[in-house]
């Protein structure tokens, strides 16, 4: 009996030990830096191949980061695009280099600025559903995000596609 009582002390200590060193290795790592919030994706049409993700991305680390990619199950073919002015247009194109986000700092996603443009579509995307995305940043980390499908039209105003 008083060795089944010291096994389970000993159990305890080693259940809080590793509980502690595991939220002492979360709190000194940069484990997750970064943090997405609003993500969402234009619901669309069957046959409609492209579609654009919005979501604003929070830097925590000490360190700038860059977002160079995004992946995804819904398509072999994301981009990351910019509305730049060009002749009096405002057009689309897309970021090669990847965006920096400063330490500290949010980056917003949105109509008429950054924005995932996801081609190739190898499904419609409901509204309400979520789809899952992973950011690849320039260290080497990513990061899953879900995005909520929503009302085309809501987060997308009409731009010019014609670049693609
Ligand atoms: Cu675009």
């Amino acid at each position: 009996m008083g060795q089944h009582n010291n096994n389970n002390k000993i159990a305890s200590v080693v259940t809080l030990f590793i509980v502690l060193v595991t939220s002492l290795y979360h709190h000194l790592s940069y484990a997750d830096p970064v943090s997405v919030m609003h993500a969402r994706i234009n619901a669309t049409i069957p046959g409609m191949p492209v579609t654009g993700v919005y979501f604003d991305l929070r830097n925590d680390s000490d360190t700038v980061l860059s977002l160079t990619s995004v992946t995804s199950k819904v398509s072999n073919h994301i981009e990351i695009h910019e509305h730049v002015m060009t002749n009096g247009l405002m057009k689309m194109q897309e970021v090669s280099e990847g965006i920096n986000i400063a330490s500290r700092d949010t980056v917003h996603f949105e109509p008429g600025g950054y924005h995932l443009m996801v081609m190739n579509l190898q499904k419609p995307i409901k509204e309400g559903e979520f789809v899952e995305l992973t950011l690849h940043f320039s260290d080497g980390t990513s990061q899953l995000i879900r995005a909520k499908g929503s009302k085309p039209g809501q987060s997308h105003p009409k731009h010019s596609h014609s670049g693609h």
